[in-house]
Formats: structure tokens, C-alpha cells, sequence
């Protein structure tokens, strides 16, 4: 989508851009949303920069950058180094943040909350701490929801899910997206896109969260139900699943984490295109349709939306596409990309 004129290896602020890269990454595992965005967009900018950005000053002058992106530019044009990333790879309580957010449903915050209580181990935690029924499954599961899924592992859950479905209507579609779709060896959780032709979103909702996961539930498929979240963006469930031993006595299989995303047939499209991700390529093709006086987002793609000086939304502008998820790259004017090439 970013016009590459040059090659990675010549842009004159590669090695900033590498290293503000690696700060970026730790700042997202820490579940540090924001500092990751600024990270990212600073980097943006310098991506487009014809000159080695060398001075705080020089930085500043810059769009996206603010005080303190400025000096870390600074020193990392001056010293091929950033102190702060170094220090954030060695500090025992960063090391413990990164532990805390890594365990299910716990962000920046509760992490930082823990982190100032003195706690130093994810057991400590569990022994000390007063936790909510996720947090404790988060915590009783860590290992397994950390533990990336074997793409063979994920069809398995996938047929599942779809078996059981076509057993109360075999109208209904169940579209494994996230990672897998992208084509990846492992996935992170197993992400399945439900949908059913010519259907709207409550009699979908209706099925799935009257029929389905109780059905799934009593099977001993599902294992924990986490989440609903069901905003004017659709509703996705977040629970856990876990595959039958091959044999009564065998290990028992990890305990996994699914997500249902309930999608009505009109929107299939846009959800298509918001659930295959990547997070990186989304926000990429939003950023894109932002510039065309559009607006896309996991329900469809917009037109005529007008916006502000500071490029908040006036109106919602009129929807043009929806359904289709080749015919949002063609209006937004972007070749087709299929779900293996959307790594940004
Ligand atoms: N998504 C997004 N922005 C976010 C989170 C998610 O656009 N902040 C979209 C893109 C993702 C998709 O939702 O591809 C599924 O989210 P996951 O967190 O499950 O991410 P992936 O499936 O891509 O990776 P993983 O293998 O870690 O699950
Ligand atoms: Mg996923
Ligand atoms: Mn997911």
C-alpha cells in the first residue's frame, strides 16, 4: 500500500527505523497500545524520509514525532543504540510486566497494578492476588494459551466447530480466519468466521449462542466460555476449546483459545477482510480508504464520509460495499491481495 520507491536497504534511516521497530514490538507485548502506535507512526514517517534523520531537532520538525520520540532518534542516529531497549530487555519488572500481559484478558494496566504490588512470578500472583474467574483461568492455562497451535491442530478445531453446526442447520458457513487464513504454520487462537447466506445478524446470534455452544459445551469441546463482546461492530465470543484424547489415557490435549465471530451475510466482505487481518495491514487499508473519502471498517466499506480539521467522522457517508471482499480492494482501488499476502 506504502509506495516504496527505494529499496529497504537504502532508506537512509534503516537502522533507526530497525531499532524503533524492536521497541515497538516490546511495547506491544507489554499491551502498551499507545506507545506502540506512536512508535509505529514515527516510524512511518522516517520510512518516507529521503535524509538520515541525525538531531532532536531535525526529528521534531518531522510530522508524527513528539519530545521524546525525537531524542531517542537522537541517540540512536549518533550512537547505533537506544539505552532504553536495553535496559528494557535486561529489567527484571519489565520481564515481569511482559510475563503479566501475556497471561489471558490482563493488559497494561492490571499487569502494572501487579507489577507494583510486588509481584514477581505469574505463581505469586496466583497464590497473592484476588482474581477474576479469567484471570485465574488465564493463569491455570497460561502455558497452553501461550503455546502456538500446529496448523493441522487448527483444522481439527475448525471441523469441529462446523460438524456440530451443520448438524443443527447446514446452511450456516464457518470460515477459519486470523493467522490460519494467511496461511500460517502455527496460529496464536483459532479464529472462525460463522455466517449463514441471505441472514441477518440475530437469528446468526441466536443460533450460535442458543444452540451451538451449549451443544459445543456439552460435548466437552469447549472448556471455558470467557467473553461476549457485542458492540455496534458484531459480536465475537472468546472462549476455550480442547480436542478429545486419541486415546482414553493419553495426555489430554492443551486447552486452546477460539473465537466466534458472528457475521452477518451482508457484511461477510468486510469481516473477511477485518478478521484475516494482519493487525498491521488493516490499519493499513483503513489509513487508505481514510485518504480516499472513504471509511472501512468490519462491517463494510464507505463512501461520502466527511470529516473534520482534526479528522474525526462528520457523518457515517453511505455504505458501497459490504458483501464482497474482492469487490472492497477493486472500489478502494487496491489489487487483489490474497489472505497469504497480507503481512505487512
Ligand atoms: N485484528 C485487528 N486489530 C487488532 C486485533 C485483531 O485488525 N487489534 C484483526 C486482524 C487479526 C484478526 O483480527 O488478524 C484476528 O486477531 P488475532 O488476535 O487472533 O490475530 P491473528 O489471528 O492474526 O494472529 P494469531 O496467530 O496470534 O492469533
Ligand atoms: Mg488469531
Ligand atoms: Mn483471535
Amino acid at each position: 500500500m506504502q509506495k516504496h520507491t527505494s529499496g529497504k536497504a537504502e532508506n537512509p534511516n534503516a537502522t533507526t527505523i530497525a531499532i524503533l521497530q524492536q521497541m515497538a514490538d516490546y511495547y506491544g507485548k507489554i499491551g502498551d497500545e499507545w506507545r506502540t502506535r506512536a512508535y509505529r507512526k514515527a516510524m512511518g514517517t522516517l520510512r518516507n524520509h529521503p535524509a538520515k534523520v541525525w538531531t532532536r531537532a531535525e526529528a521534531l520538525a518531522l510530522p508524527q514525532i513528539g519530545e521524546r520520540l525525537a531524542t531517542k532518534i537522537e541517540e540512536i542516529a549518533y550512537t547505533n543504540r537506544l539505552r532504553r531497549l536495553e535496559n528494557a530487555k535486561a529489567e527484571p519488572s519489565d520481564q515481569t510486566l511482559q510475563a503479566f500481559t501475556q497471561i489471558y484478558g490482563v493488559g497494561y494496566a492490571q499487569a502494572s497494578k501487579w507489577v507494583d504490588a510486588g509481584y514477581k512470578t505469574v505463581d505469586e500472583v496466583l497464590a497473592k492476588a484476588e482474581l477474576t474467574t479469567n484471570q485465574w483461568i488465564g493463569i491455570e492455562h497460561y502455558e497452553d494459551f501461550n503455546t502456538r497451535i500446529p496448523r493441522a491442530e487448527v483444522e481439527r478445531h475448525g471441523a469441529v466447530v462446523k460438524k456440530t453446526l451443520h448438524k443443527i442447520d447446514p446452511a450456516f458457513e464457518v470460515i477459519v480466519g486470523g493467522s490460519y487464513r494467511r496461511g500460517s504454520a502455527t496460529s496464536g487462537d483459532i479464529d472462525c468466521i460463522i455466517t449463514r447466506p441471505n441472514t441477518g445478524a440475530g437469528r446468526i446470534r441466536e443460533v450460535i449462542l442458543g444452540q451451538l455452544i451449549p451443544k459445543l459445551l456439552a460435548q466437552n469441546f469447549l472448556v471455558a466460555e470467557l467473553a461476549i463482546t457485542s458492540r455496534d461492530d458484531g459480536s465475537k465470543w472468546h472462549g476455550a476449546s480442547q480436542l478429545p484424547p486419541s486415546t482414553p489415557d493419553a495426555t489430554p490435549l492443551p486447552w486452546r483459545r477460539i473465537d466466534f465471530l458472528l457475521v452477518p451475510s451482508d457484511e461477510l466482505g468486510a469481516a473477511l477482510i477485518y478478521f484475516t487481518g494482519n493487525d498491521i495491514f488493516n490499519r493499513s487499508m483503513r489509513l487508505l480508504a481514510g485518504t480516499k473519502g472513504m471509511r472501512l471498517n468490519q462491517r463494510g466499506l464507505y463512501k461520502d464520509v466527511i470529516r473534520g480539521k482534526g479528522r474525526e467522522k462528520l457523518s457515517e457517508g453511505t455504505l458501497v460495499e459490504g458483501k464482497d471482499e474482492r469487490r472492497i480492494f477493486e472500489v478502494l482501488g487496491v489489487p487483489w491481495r490474497p489472505p497469504e499476502h497480507r503481512i505487512c
